[in-house]
């Protein structure tokens, strides 16, 4: 396999986000974020860990540039932390903020990299949480505001945007499970973040549309295949009531489809948040869409839970090679949700906004041997060009993520990274999979793929 096997046009990229990487918290007048908040509550993360510091990418971002230029990763997908450019979520707005970013993406495209700007990778201004956050319709004049202020300020500097990062996990987390900020539990403040985050979807791109025409815009969805773990009736309905949340639910009112009420019936209620002119405004004809990948589900009928009843078999109870999120090594999932999304929806260009892996990092004479991660990448990538060879209109792959980070509630323990960061001096070292994914994408020349099998973690 080689780079080129998927064409001269195809983007190779690494992806990160702002909460997980810039620290710099309170720093040159940033407002407060629910994640601020949310790691401040006892037992919520991991070791009660934060990211006030996290990467301190806020400061050290040129060095950072400076590895992905060396590594020659053209591409680099990173998010704009909302209450950093206006401190309230509205209102006033914080020019130390706008400056910062501005001097990212200039220095991006001083070394030839491609600024990918996603606008909100889950870290919502706390003022607005105040206010009901996802849940207050009102997000979409708050949200239309930011997203203008970004176009206006940036616009002239970045092609490439992406609206939203994985609606459906920072809804559900956020506000069905409760597990990641705001911590808010239940099927009524799911569903009305829902809406308005699909309405805001749509809205986003509309803006981006009119004020920066030349722009290509994208917004980015988290999916997995769905297996039945039987083949019986309940198990098989379980998958497509699973399917319908896991990937469905965002991208079909964008599409202009509405919500897939087909299987999945407790989500008929939505249309209680919803005003007749919603329907069509739900709709935008995205430029690209981001898919993110990492593994695949089985599913089974669960009468015990509320509403979807079916359940996901874990992977670590099912004798199958996993990473350190608990999460499946399947190569193939990659390939058929390109299939699935290609098939269903004849989409105009897709591009892997996300997929890697956490395993445990081991030193070897002064350089970290991440021999999983390299095969996992190598796998998921093959199985990304057989989809393009296929006819998948897949443009570009964007590993996660550049550097060791922090990963949401997991903390620092689960680490990603093409690059190692030791928390307590900040130093960075390339691993041996961020230098294999850099020669893949340069060197031209066949990078040869190990059969191993990838060893259970
Ligand atoms: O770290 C996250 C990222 O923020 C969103 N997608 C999945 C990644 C790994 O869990």
């Amino acid at each position: 396999m080689r780079a080129q096997d998927f064409g001269d046009a195809f983007h190779w990229g690494v992806s990160s986000a702002a909460y997980q990487t810039e620290g710099a918290y309170n720093t040159d007048g940033k407002g407060p974020s629910i994640w601020d908040d949310f790691v401040r509550q006892k037992g919520k993360i991991y070791q009660n860990q934060h990211a006030n510091v996290a990467c301190d990418f806020y400061h050290r971002y040129p060095e950072d540039l400076q590895i992905i230029n060396q590594l020659g990763i053209k591409n680099f997908r990173f998010s704009i932390a909302w209450s950093r450019i206006l401190p309230q979520g509205s209102g006033q707005v914080n020019q130390k903020g706008i400056d910062f970013y501005k001097k990212l993406i200039e220095q991006c495209l001083e070394k030839s990299i491609t600024p990918w700007v996603t606008l909100y990778h889950w870290d919502l201004p706390l003022a607005l949480s105040h206010k009901g956050g996802w849940k207050n319709r009102d997000i979409i004049h708050w949200f239309s505001e930011y997203v203008e202020l970004c176009a206006r300020e940036f616009g002239d500097m970045v092609k490439y945007w992406m609206v939203l990062n994985e609606p459906l996990v920072f809804t559900g987390a956020g506000y069905f499970l409760g597990v990641h900020a705001p911590g808010e539990k239940g099927l009524i403040p799911f569903l009305s973040s829902v809406h308005h985050a699909a309405l805001c979807q749509a809205e986003g791109g509309r803006i981006l549309r009119s004020l920066c025409p030349q722009a290509e815009i994208g917004t980015t969805f988290s999916c997995s295949p769905v297996e039945p773990y039987r083949p019986t009736p309940k198990d098989i309905n379980a998958t497509h009531r699973t399917d319908a949340l896991l990937n469905r639910l965002f991208i079909e009112p964008a599409l202009g489809l509405g919500y897939p009420t087909d299987y999945f019936h407790a989500l008929h209620r939505i249309e209680r948040h919803m005003y007749p002119e919603d329907e069509s405004a739900l709709a935008f004809d995205f430029d690209f869409i981001g898919l993110q990948n990492y593994t695949r589900e089985i599913i089974r009928h669960s009468l015990f839970t509320p509403y979807i009843h079916a359940r996901h078999v874990e992977a670590t109870k099912r004798n199958v090679p996993t990473t350190l999120m608990g999460w499946e090594v399947y190569p193939e999932s990659i390939y058929q949700i390109l299939k699935l999304f290609h098939e269903r929806y004849d989409l105009k260009k897709i591009i892997i906004t996300e997929n890697g892996a956490a395993f445990k990092d081991s030193w070897h004479k002064g350089r970290i041997k991440d021999t999983p991660r390299r095969y996992y990448l190598q796998q998921y990538i093959r199985q990304c060009l057989r989809a393009k060879q296929e006819g998948v209109p897949l443009a570009g792959y964007f590993a996660w993520t550049l550097m060791d980070n922090f990963e949401w509630a997991e903390g620092y323990k689960p680490t990603f990274g093409l690059v190692h960061v030791d928390f307590s001096s900040q130093k960075r070292t390339i691993k041996e999979s961020g230098y294999w994914y850099g020669k893949f994408v340069n060197d031209q020349k066949k990078v040869k793929i190990s059969t191993n099998s990838l060893s259970k973690n």
